[in-house]
């Protein structure tokens, strides 16, 4: 078991597109559980391989109170089922301390594969679709802030950037 690294805006390497996972093996096991120990030590209820720096397409994610929900998508893609959009406060362990109000679609149908290469697929709507696609956005090398404005993405980019500097 390990906690890993997680790495915080602007770092370049959370814009990296991930590739396809191939290898259904113990390594992958292994990832996948310290991502959920390093999510859940953070206090996260989603986080993309990329943000520790693995640029692979998988995900995991639990929204739910207790913590005992775990979800695992790999390889993940989705479709919109209900193109109205809705709001909500996101924040990103990887943006930590900030948060702000994005718009995405309402609901939608994700396709991927267990951990055991099995694919399964889901309608989300709520707190679960706005995670999925935020999370997916990761793979792609996108971040929250980057539906912000750029004077917004710009306040937040110098705040991190001097708090990296103080701990450096
Ligand atoms: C993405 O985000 C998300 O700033 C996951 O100080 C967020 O787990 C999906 C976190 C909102 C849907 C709604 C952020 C923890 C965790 C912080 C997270 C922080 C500590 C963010
Ligand atoms: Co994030």
């Amino acid at each position: 078991m390990a906690l890993l690294p997680i790495l915080e805006f602007p770092d370049p390497r959370l814009r990296k597109v991930a590739s396809t996972v191939t290898d259904f093996n113990e390594k992958l096991e292994v990832l996948i559980h310290d991502m959920f120990e390093t999510m859940y030590d953070a206090r996260g209820i989603g986080l993309a391989a990329t943000q520790v720096d693995v640029h692979r397409r998988l995900l995991v994610i639990d929204i739910s109170e207790n913590k005992d929900s775990p979800l695992t998508f790999i390889n993940p893609e989705f479709e919109v089922i209900e193109g109205e959009l809705s709001e909500y406060d996101e924040g990103c362990l990887s943006v930590p301390g900030f948060y702000e109000t994005v718009s995405r679609p309402r609901v939608i149908k994700v396709r991927a594969q267990d951990q055991s290469g099995k694919p399964f697929e889901m309608t989300a709507d709520g707190i679960l679709a706005v995670c999925i696609q935020h999370e997916i956005d990761h793979l792609e090398g996108k971040l929250f802030v980057d539906y912000l404005s750029s004077l917004k993405r710009q306040r937040i980019r110098n705040k991190l950037e001097k708090e990296h500097k103080k701990s450096a």
